[in-house]
């Protein structure tokens, strides 16, 4: 039997209550399947960790974490801590750390499912968002002199460079062209930061000419949120910086039904480190305890998952049972219009998975 480790990082607020339910379904589908095992070990990093130690994780997390097969994770963010504290000690920390420089971003409208547009029947949104994950805005460079006088000065520099873009332009390509429609938009900003945006123009164009199967258009960021909302159907795979594709992602998200339903994958290509799966909410400290968080993006970011552990018979059959799930209508959470809490969609997913 084929046995993965997978550490489990619930993190912050419903984050701790999304992840004890993926892993109860993952269990409940390993054990059905009877080919693997997933072995999960739970790290309690986060806002609480960081209250008792000083440090969202330990110093030596990453080398911990190294081992495992996978990580599957929950979310950051605190209102106690701020938000560039968590965001960068615990989640940040990882995906550069172990150069997850793919982050990959899934969305379409669900089988049951609302798009808050006028006829947006499943189908007509359909696409991966492609989030440069490893430099861009994200860099890290930066930072802050003469604090608290009048001529105080505070920097965030944005960095592109010419491996960091290629590399993800390429993945963007490969990615587009295994989709049917063979068709990637590259979202710019290049008329106004001439520099950095006009190299990862260049970068886009040069990359294409060894794809000549895949049809590229580029967009400006700003026009690209008109285009999501007016022509849907008009995008397929869509490539953007750290920051960008960050923004678009949860319009995306909102434009298929909720974000509570989107998952996302940290990928290290190469695969010498291990990738990071999430869904794409924060910590939702609203309606943290409560039970009413939606566990959906969560299973959604398991099947991603699955699907880079090379389980896509298990992968597609828990995909179907979401699909299951919400094409009933039965079982859905608030933001979906339903009534249910997490827990009751957890248990229509492990029901769905007998007849999946
Ligand atoms: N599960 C995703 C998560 O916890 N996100 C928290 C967050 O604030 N992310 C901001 C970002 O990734 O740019």
């Amino acid at each position: 039997m084929r046995a993965y480790r997978i550490a489990a990082i619930p993190g912050d607020g419903i984050g701790k209550e999304v992840i004890p339910a993926g892993v109860e379904v993952l269990t409940k589908l390993s054990r059905m399947t009877n080919d693997f095992r997933l072995d999960f070990t739970e790290f309690p990093w986060g806002s609480d960790f960081y209250r008792s130690t000083g440090a969202l994780m330990p110093e030596d997390g990453l080398d911990t974490l190294k081992p495992f097969d996978a990580i599957y994770f929950g979310a950051v963010g605190d209102p106690h801590v701020p938000d560039h504290v968590t965001l960068w000690g615990l989640r940040l920390k990882i995906c550069q750390g172990f150069d997850q420089y793919a982050n990959v971003r899934p969305t379409r409208v669900l089988p049951g499912l609302k798009s808050p547009l006028t006829d947006c029947p499943p189908g007509k949104l359909d696409w991966v968002i492609v989030r440069e994950n490893s430099e861009g805005e994200y860099a890290g460079q930066g930072g802050r002199s003469h604090r608290g006088h009048p001529e105080e000065i505070a920097t965030e520099v944005s960095i592109f460079t010419r491996a960091g873009v290629s590399r993800i332009m390429r993945f963007a390509f490969e990615l587009a062209r295994s989709r049917p429609r063979k068709k990637l938009t590259v979202i710019t900003k290049s008329n106004a930061q001439r520099h950095g945006m006009v190299l990862w123009d260049e970068i886009a164009a040069e990359t294409a000419r060894g794809f000549p199967d895949v049809s590229v258009d580029k967009e400006l960021v700003d026009a690209a949120t008109v285009r999501m909302v007016n022509r849907p159907d008009s995008l397929d795979t869509v490539i953007a910086t750290n920051l960008h594709a960050d923004i678009l992602s949860d319009l995306a998200a909102a434009l298929a039904g909720s974000i509570g339903i989107a998952p996302t994958g940290n990928v290290n290509p190469e695969r010498k480190y291990p990738s990071m799966f999430e869904p794409i909410h924060g910590s939702a400290f609203d309606i943290m305890g409560k039970g009413l968080a939606n566990p959906i993006g969560t299973f959604w970011s398991a099947v991603m998952m699955l699907e880079h552990l090379g389980e896509s018979d298990a992968a597609a059959r828990l995909m179907r049972a979401i699909e299951r799930v919400t094409a009933e209508r039965k079982t859905l959470t608030r933001d979906l219009g339903g009534t249910a809490g997490t827990a009751a969609v957890t248990a229509a997913i492990c029901s769905a998975l007998e007849q999946s």
